[in-house]
């Protein structure tokens, strides 16, 4: 790296912990200094910011400002939910471990308590711990945003879940402190003490938490997490919020959010199950331990650079070219790319059929709550098989994922079929060193295969998180450079945001304000005017509320987009529909009437 850059990259790896940077933004939105210029960057240039993106979660405190992953804080608080959840695992009886979130957050409550229940198996001990997502088992697989925006659906779905439970630790996911749904949730275990200890995991400190007044009710996500740091104080309630930095694409907690929640509750869970299950008490250190085996995580993963530039150089070129990138896997790394897929679409404003994410063994191998979804989230090999790879060809990208514990005849079988409709093969597969896996024929079919060798792990399921934590920052950087290559990105924004909740909607104001300078009621009132697709504002539609426009919003393309076309030109909006129908490239359409 050149001095110049070098010495830039350092000034800006910090820059977002200055109190004077984005000073309005809690950290979970602030835009990320490090990628400021990401829409222009090549491949390998892009991978570099994600590393150093990813990087930041382990970075220490360097003032008083910021809790981080490894501060002494965070680290003490989960040691101690880590000794609430072994006291529950030795004795079971009418109690439940409760995991919940919305969006990515949901998502990986999932993942993460399928992993534990699967261990407590093992272990021939009946499972103990139960997910939430808001919107249901669908929203694991596609982007329902607007149970989000719900609390007394937040706090139905944990009564239910928690029915006849004496004891409950519920832990709340909102990486930016902000999910009414989860807000709600909590303040149900505020109200019954008796039953529900609270816990919450994200990554704002508490004064940056969301303070909107939610409808129809008397809390804000802020004023219940005053009350938990009341609380925290007695070991009522625990708050374990690090920030981890700003997102590589402003918001998109998917990426560093997600990874960080997978990272902590995964810390606290596998702490309990050893005190809990091998007689290893709950410490300092070996909480750091496993942390730190996170951060060689990342080294492993981003010491494969030039494999993860290739295999998104031709993502890219797949999406740009209209067509599709299909992620087939194996186990749980098949459900990273289930999630990695569905996420494109609110992410990106991508097509349903754009990136899609496959699963050995289908619904079965899920096994998630509800079952088989129904023929509109088809997820099986099977189905890739019938209803996909027929009108594959070299243009479309597929990338299978598996480690040496899968089965690697299976992959073969699957390599050859794919083979016979398109030669853009990829393959990620992870091994410990040494370990001699016969998949040589697979990698003569492959136009890429990422090995990623991993040294003797201390234990088999610490191995198994760090693979999936390194499927998972691969996928994110894929997909997101992917899109930024596909031109979805400015600077480092999402413009074609969709505004299907009140989060979104603020952020797509906020967005307008920052890129066409005009005061905030202007802004608010082009995207209304986008949403409902009118030139004049009505008294019904000005009348009405955020969930009224959000609900509207949801069958709606290019909402941002056109808004900002009419901000900066002064034109009605059929003309800013002509204008991006002719430059559909998003950037490039915003850059042209910037300039
Ligand atoms: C973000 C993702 C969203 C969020 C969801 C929950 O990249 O698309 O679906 O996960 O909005 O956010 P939070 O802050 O409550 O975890």
């Amino acid at each position: 790296m050149a001095q110049s850059e070098w010495t830039c990259s350092l000034s800006s790896v910090h820059e977002w912990e200055s109190p004077d940077y984005e000073p309005s933004l809690p950290v979970s939105e602030k835009s990320n200094p490090l990628t400021r210029d990401i829409d222009r960057a090549s491949a390998s240039r892009i991978v570099r910011m994600l590393q150093a993106c990813d990087a930041q979660m382990f970075q220490e405190e360097s003032g008083a400002t910021y809790q981080r992953l490894l501060s002494e804080q965070v680290v003490a608080t989960l040691m101690e939910v880590a000794q609430k959840v072994e006291i529950i695992l030795k004795d079971p009886r009418d109690s439940l471990v409760v995991l919940s979130g919305c969006g990515t957050s949901g998502r990986l409550a999932f993942l993460i308590t399928s992993a534990f229940n699967r261990a407590l198996q093992e272990l021939s001990q009946r499972s103990l711990y139960s997910y939430i997502i808001a919107g249901g088992d669908r929203a694991l697989l596609s982007s329902q945003e607007a149970p989000e925006d719900d609390p007394k659906l937040g706090m139905l779905s944990l009564k239910k879940v928690c029915e006849g439970k004496k004891r409950v630790l519920f832990i709340g996911i909102s990486c930016g402190l902000s999910a009414p749904f989860v807000a709600g949730q909590l303040e149900l275990c505020l109200q019954h003490p008796e039953v529900y200890t609270p816990v919450l995991v994200g990554f704002n400190p508490p004064h940056q938490a969301r303070n909107e007044p939610i409808p129809g009710c008397t809390f804000t996500f802020r004023s219940v997490v005053q009350r938990m740091q009341e609380l925290a104080k007695s070991h009522k309630a625990f708050l374990i919020n690090p920030a981890v930095g700003p997102e590589a694409v402003s918001g998109s907690s998917r990426m560093k959010g997600g990874s960080a929640t997978k990272i902590l509750l995964e810390v606290v869970l596998s702490a309990a199950h050893a005190a809990a299950f091998t007689n290893t008490p709950v410490t300092y250190k070996g909480i750091l331990q496993h942390m730190r085996a996170y951060e060689k995580t990342l080294d492993i993963t981003y010491a494969q650079k030039e494999g993860i530039s290739a295999l998104l150089e031709a993502a890219g070129q797949s999406l740009q070219r209209g067509r599709r990138v299909c992620y087939l896997g194996w186990g749980s790394l098949a459900t990273l790319g289930l999630i990695d897929a569905s996420e494109c679409i609110p992410t990106f404003g991508a097509d349903y059929e754009d990136v899609r994410g496959f699963i050995s063994g289908g619904y079965r191998a899920l096994n998630n709550n509800e079952g088989p979804l129904g023929p509109d989230f088809c997820i099986a090999h099977e189905d890739f098989l019938h209803l996909v790879l027929p009108s594959l060809d070299d243009r479309d990208v597929v990338l299978l994922l598996y480690t040496q514990s899968d089965d690697v005849s299976d992959v073969e079988k699957m390599a050859l079929r794919v083979r016979e409709k398109t030669s853009n093969l990829h393959a990620v597969c992870h091994r410990v060193e040494g370990d001699t896996a016969a998949d040589d024929d697979i990698n003569k079919l492959c136009s890429s295969s990422l090995k990623i060798n991993w040294p003797p792990p201390a234990s088999g399921s610490l191995l198994h998180m760090q693979w999936e934590l390194s499927t998972k920052l691969l996928l994110n950087s894929l997909s997101t450079g992917a899109h930024v290559l596909k031109g979805k990105i400015y600077q480092n924004h999402m413009m074609d945001v969709q505004v299907t909740n009140s989060k979104l909607y603020c952020r797509a104001t906020r967005l307008l304000q920052k890129l066409s300078g005009c005061p905030e009621i202007q802004c608010e009132e082009a995207l209304l005017k986008a949403v409902y697709r009118v030139d004049e504002l009505t008294v019904d539609i000005t009348s009405s509320d955020i969930i009224t426009h959000t609900h509207t919003a949801r069958n709606r393309t290019k909402v941002v987009p056109l808004a900002l076309v009419c901000l900066l030109t002064g034109c009605s909006l059929m003309e800013a529909e002509t204008h991006l129908q002719q430059q559909p490239i998003v950037r490039e359409a915003v850059e042209a009437c910037l300039a």
